[in-house]
C-alpha cells in the first residue's frame, strides 16, 4: 500500500475527509431522537458473503433491525471516510466494488489518510460504535484463535479489542474453522464476558452446539441490557459482553454433513498449503460449494437471527447505558 500524505494533491483521490466520522441520516436522526440503535459491520458484506446474496443480504439484516424496533447503524468506509450508517449507495459500493479493503482496528487511521475504500471487521465495527456511543452490534460469528495459532500466532483482533470496548455483540459463537476452545480461554483471559442465550452451550456458528460449557447464560433482551446496566453503574470494568445466540436446531446445518465437510476442507488445507488470511476465505467457499448453498442459507439465517435479537436488546437498553 502506497502513503499519500497530501491526498487532495493527487488526482483520482477523494478530498480528505474532514469528518472523523460521519453519521447517515438515519442515525443522526436516531441519535437526536434517541431511538435504539444496532452497528453493524461490513466485513461479512465484502468479504463474508458472496456476491451477488451479499447486497441482498445485507438489506435484509438492516431492514430485520428495522423491524425489530431500532435503527440499523452499517458501519464502513468510503473514499477515506469512516461512515456510521451507510446508505444504500454506499453499501451497494462497498458489497460490489474491488479493492475494498478488509479493515481492522490496527488499519482505520491509516485507510482514512490514504483515502481507501475499507469494511470493517468485528474489532473495527466494535471500535467504531462504542466510539459513537452505540452499545449494541450484530453480527455472525466472531473471529478467534485459529488451529494453527501454536505456530503462527493467528488470533484475531476482534478479541484484543473486545478486551477493552465497551459493546454488546451479538453473534453465534466463532465458527468450527478456528479453535473454539482456546478462543474461549482467550476470551477468559482477556476479561470479556460470554453469555448464552437460553443456553448454557456456546453456539457453534453453522451448528447450534460448539462443544463447550458456558458460564452464564440470560433468558431475554431485557436481562441483557440490566447487564449492560449494571457495568456502567459499576464503573468497574469496561471490556465487551458476547451475547452467544444459538441457531434453534431445526435450522441448524446438519451435524454428520458439517463435520464431513470441515474435516475435507482442512484436509485441502494441508494438501494444497494454505496458511494466514487465505484460510477463512477457502474453508468457507469450501463448505458453500461442498454443501450446495445449505451453509451459506444457515449463515444467513444466523446473521437475521442475531440482528432481530440486538434490535430488542437496543431497545430493551436506556439510551447512554454504555
Ligand atoms: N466470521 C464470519 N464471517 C466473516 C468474519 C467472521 O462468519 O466474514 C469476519 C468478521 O468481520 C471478523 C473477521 O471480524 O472476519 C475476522 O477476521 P480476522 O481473523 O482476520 O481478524
Ligand atoms: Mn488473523
Amino acid at each position: 500500500m502506497v502513503i499519500v500524505t497530501d491526498p487532495a494533491n493527487r488526482p483520482g483521490l477523494p478530498e480528505h475527509p474532514t469528518h472523523p466520522i460521519r453519521y447517515g441520516e438515519h442515525v443522526a436522526e436516531a441519535r437526536r431522537t434517541g431511538r435504539p440503535i444496532v452497528a453493524l459491520e461490513s466485513t461479512i458484506v465484502s468479504h463474508g458473503l458472496p456476491r451477488p446474496d451479499n447486497l441482498r443480504v445485507a438489506r435484509e439484516i438492516e431492514a430485520t433491525v428495522r423491524e425489530a424496533g431500532a435503527v440499523p447503524a452499517t458501519i464502513g468506509m468510503v473514499g477515506g471516510q469512516l461512515v456510521v450508517g451507510l446508505d444504500d449507495a454506499q453499501l451497494t459500493h462497498l458489497a460490489g466494488a474491488d479493492g475494498v479493503t478488509k479493515l481492522s482496528v490496527r488499519d482505520l487511521a491509516v485507510a482514512a489518510a490514504t483515502g481507501a475504500d475499507g469494511a470493517t471487521t468485528v474489532a473495527a465495527t466494535s471500535a467504531v460504535a462504542a466510539a459513537a456511543g452505540i452499545g449494541v452490534f450484530a453480527t455472525g460469528g466472531l473471529g478467534g484463535v485459529h488451529r494453527e495459532a501454536v505456530q503462527t500466532f493467528d488470533e484475531s483482533a476482534d478479541l484484543t479489542t473486545l478486551a477493552r470496548t465497551p459493546i454488546a455483540v451479538v453473534c453465534a459463537g466463532v465458527k468450527s474453522i478456528l479453535d473454539v476452545g482456546a478462543t474461549l480461554e482467550r476470551l477468559e483471559t482477556l476479561g470479556v464476558a460470554v453469555v448464552g442465550y437460553r443456553t448454557r452451550r456456546f453456539p457453534g456458528f453453522f451448528i447450534t452446539d460448539g462443544g463447550f460449557d458456558l458460564d452464564w447464560s440470560v433468558d431475554s433482551p431485557e436481562q441483557v441490557a440490566a447487564v449492560l446496566a449494571a457495568r456502567t453503574a459499576q464503573n468497574v470494568h469496561h471490556g465487551g459482553l458476547i451475547v452467544a445466540n444459538p441457531l434453534p436446531v431445526d435450522e441448524q446445518l446438519d451435524p454428520a454433513l458439517h463435520d464431513r465437510t470441515l474435516a475435507d476442507g482442512l484436509a485441502l488445507l494441508a494438501r494444497d498449503g494454505i496458511t494466514g488470511k487465505a484460510v477463512t476465505p477457502f474453508l468457507l467457499s469450501h463448505f458453500h460449494s461442498a454443501t450446495q448453498g445449505a451453509s451459506l442459507a444457515v449463515n444467513v439465517r444466523i446473521i437475521l437471527n442475531n440482528a432481530r435479537l440486538a434490535a430488542r436488546i437496543a431497545a430493551a437498553a436506556p439510551p447512554g447505558a454504555d
